[in-house]
């Protein structure tokens, strides 16, 4: 799965998208980010525009990379000490996705997104058993994003749409094996995510939120990646191979009303591959 993911990543980004004859097109750079137990390694700053990110999990636990935008001269230590105070999450952070959590010693199915001029904060919000949040562990990096007078195109674009809804998920055709290119919109009113898990055999889409709680034994799915927090309206594209199976979609987000995750609202959807 992963390893077919990364090929097939290989071998579409280099293509330029169909019948673009502007001049300066080019298509998505692409960025590996390493994730490691409790660090982000990627650059620093990166220019505006279509970048592709692929993360690559060292670690020994599960890692996402959750990318927000900041605005107001807020930095990614700002945003954690506002995590640590809880409540709502602040005015003037973004939720703009990224690659969502992926099993550790795996790689995640690349994902696009549109990243605009500004300072950015990449963290890891996904809890360790003893259930602190990797970003609170030191798992947070600063990425600047600077002005770009080039302009890129999605490699190719996509062929099903994922709706994130307040609490649900809607796919614009069934999902068949083989590889996808699924934009994934937020068209709810709070933060959704896409974590993707393929179920272990025996296992149910409601042993995913209850092994999470605590981490113990054997977790009942395979974490695949998918796409990590999106504030209403925004959108990336995930590319991905996915072999025939039983996978669950699922939105930990707490939610901004009574602080449950989302998978408590029902925002959990398991689907069949063939
Ligand atoms: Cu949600």
């Amino acid at each position: 799965m992963t390893n077919a993911s990364v090929l097939l990543g290989l071998f579409v980004l280099p293509a330029i998208g169909p019948a673009r004859m502007t001049l300066n097109v080019r298509s998505a750079p692409f960025v590996r980010v390493v994730a490691t137990d409790y660090r982000l390694t990627l650059p620093t700053s990166l220019h505006a525009g279509l970048t592709t990110f692929r993360l690559v999990n060292q670690g020994r636990e599960l890692h996402q990379l959750y990318l927000v935008r900041l605005s107001g001269d807020k930095s990614a230590a700002d945003l954690v000490k506002a995590m640590k105070s809880g409540g709502p999450p602040p005015s003037w952070a973004l939720d703009v996705g990224g690659p969502n959590g992926v099993d550790p010693g795996s790689t995640a199915p690349d994902v696009t997104v549109r990243l605009a001029p500004g300072h950015y904060a990449a963290v890891c919000v996904i809890p360790s058993a003893d259930g602190v949040p990797h970003v609170m562990k030191g798992m947070y990096a600063d990425l600047t994003v600077m002005q770009n007078a080039e302009q890129a195109s999605l490699a190719r674009s996509p062929d099903l749409t994922v709706t994130l809804q307040d609490y649900g998920y809607t796919t614009s055709a069934p999902i068949t094996a083989g590889h996808h290119r699924l934009l994934v919109r937020n068209d709810g009113k709070q933060s959704h995510e896409l974590e993707l898990a393929r179920l272990a055999p025996g296992k149910s889409p409601g042993d995913i939120p209850a092994w999470i709680e605590d981490m113990k034994g054997p977790p009942p799915a395979h974490f695949l990646g998918g796409v990590g927090p999106l504030a209403p309206g925004q959108e990336n594209q995930l590319s991905l191979t996915l072999m025939p199976g039983h996978y669950v979609m699922l939105c930990f987000i707490p939610d901004v009303e009574d602080a449950k995750p989302h998978t408590a609202h029902g925002m959990i959807h398991d689907f069949v591959v063939r």
